[in-house]
């Protein structure tokens, strides 16, 4: 269970040195152009695929980091980098091709990589059969799912253990958004249906099973459900699994470290690392990712985390399960912008930040709460239905002596007074809106790392068009005071 780590500090350092920099990350590639014969080899599939591809490239991510001796950050221009997606010399500018958009587009087969287990668990806190397999699109483009191997009946991509049953197959035809969701869940145990997900719904299966698969089995996705001889390496599109596993073709390299205990009802789940950090509580500095990580390396891309923070030989880190379906909202880092709540003010500042140094250890914050706001700009080109933030990199328990050990907290809207431009010509008062920790499941000693955080106020009745703004707080409780980081991934709908 989580402990309370010894107050060795004095109250002196509580001054702590908080650096919080929330930069927008504007990636763009700028390698020249390539030749135009190169490009006249593309099919027109391929060349919307690349074009997304790009575009995505140069949308990157933003969110917070510290540094690690300076007390003022400033504003920084960060850029997730996915190494996982294979590197497309970009020009500087995205030109929309009439004549590809407009060409019809034949489902091709994924290709391993394109279509990988982002998050899973094989046992939660409603028992063993409390599992899901969560199922992301990193091709790039919006993928059509369409089998390399077909028997007429039910075809399409399956998720199969090393026991070789097929638990779930995502059909022939599903569209899957680019880095969109397909969740498959046992339906004998899974207790994480009511984890909000779209417009009104939650992130229920999109497709379920009920046989049992035992902590620590590998499992893999396959081009296709016919079976046999059919689920092969060639044929593999991504797979998870322990080191405990025997079968290699249910894992990728020597496998993630097994899991050796298993406290009663842990709430816990593996997902892919989101920022390069591989999980790491200490690492400062910017995230090198915004997409899951994949480099065939379970060990090296698997995250583990559970809502009490605890050691069950798999790594230990304070965090949340995450599972997301096909009508869940997709990150969009490039497409909303955002700046500080105040900008004549310092980002270390109110209002940008508050620091309140009230002790509230029923709250997760003994040593009080430092209190984020920042506008937000929707430049997506259209409304957004659905905004929420979900936490890819932080300090958190167990931080060691010197980090900061902060739980993301749900907040409510408050009033604030802003100067904003032109400064010093008047001030005025507005409403900073709420960010609620988003359960179940139930995190009762705050949010970590994979938790997400919600934008009530914006939904299908009340979006956000084009080009507004949004101001929002994160409200994080401190259990120990330290150097800190804080980056967030967004998520939005459409
Ligand atoms: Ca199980
Ligand atoms: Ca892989
Ligand atoms: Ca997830």
């Amino acid at each position: 269970m989580l402990e309370k780590r010894p107050r060795v500090r004095t109250l002196v350092r509580l001054v702590t040195i908080c650096v919080l920099v929330f930069g927008l990350a504007t990636f763009v590639e700028a390698k020249k152009p390539r030749k135009k014969s190169r490009k006249q080899k593309e099919t027109a599939a391929q060349r919307i695929a690349r074009q997304s591809r790009e575009a995505a490239l140069r949308q990157a991510i933003l969110l917070s980091s510290s540094q690690a001796n300076s007390v003022n950050g400033a504003m920084d221009v960060n850029s997730g980098r996915d190494f996982s997606v294979p590197t497309v010399a970009s020009n500087a500018q995205f030109i929309s091709d009439p004549e590809a958009q407009a060409a019809p587009i034949t489902p091709n087969v994924a290709l391993a990589g394109q279509i990988i287990i982002s998050e899973f668990r094989l046992q939660g806190p409603n028992g063993i059969n409390d599992e899901f397999i969560e199922i992301y699109n990193a091709s790039g483009a919006d993928h059509t799912v369409a089998a390399a191997v077909t028997d007429g009946s039910g075809d399409g991509y399956a998720v199969v253990p090393s026991d070789g049953i097929t638990r779930c197959v995502i059909p022939n035809g599903t569209v899957i958004p680019n880095r969109g969701h397909f969740l498959c869940v046992n339906s004998v145990g899974y207790s994480l249906a009511s984890y909000p997900a779209g417009n009104g719904t939650t992130a229920t299966g999109d497709a379920t099973y009920t046989l049992d698969i035992p902590i620590n089995t590998g499992i893999a996705i396959f081009n296709n459900s016919v079976g046999g001889a059919n689920f092969s390496l060639p044929n593999r599109l991504d797979a998870v699994g322990a080191t405990t596993e025997a079968n290699v073709l249910y894992k990728e390299g020597t496998g993630y470290p097994a899991i050796t205990l298993i406290p009663p009802s842990i709430d816990m789940s593996f997902y892919r690392d989101t920022c390069g950090k591989g999980g790491s509580i200490t690492a400062l500095g910017n995230c090198s990712i915004e997409t899951p990580k994949d480099t065939d390396n379970n060990a090296a891309d698997l995250v583990f985390v559970d809502t009490n923070g605890n050691s069950a030989g798999a790594g230990q880190r304070l965090g949340a399960p995450g599972p997301e379906n096909l009508s869940s909202p997709i990150q969009r880092n490039s497409s909303i912008a955002n700046q500080l709540l105040d900008p004549c003010v310092a980002d270390a500042s109110p209002p940008n930040r508050v620091r309140d140094f009230t002790s509230d250890p029923g709250n997760n914050s003994t040593f009080g709460t430092i209190d984020i706001r920042r506008t937000f700009t929707n430049n997506t080109g259209g409304n957004i239905t659905r905004l929420r933030f979900r936490v890819v990199d932080l300090t958190t328990f167990p931080a060691p002596s010197g980090i900061a050990d902060l739980r993301p907290r749900t907040s409510t809207s408050v009033v604030v007074t802003v100067d904003r431009p032109p400064c010093g010509s008047g001030t005025s008062n507005i409403t900073v809106n709420g960010t609620p920790l988003e359960q179940p499941p139930s995190q009762p000693n705050g949010g970590g790392f994979n938790s997400s955080l919600s934008a009530g106020t914006i939904t299908l009745g009340t979006p956000l068009a084009n080009g507004a703004t949004i101001d929002l707080r994160f409200l994080l409780g401190i259990q120990q005071t330290g150097h800190f980081k804080f980056y967030v991934n967004v998520e939005t709908l459409p």
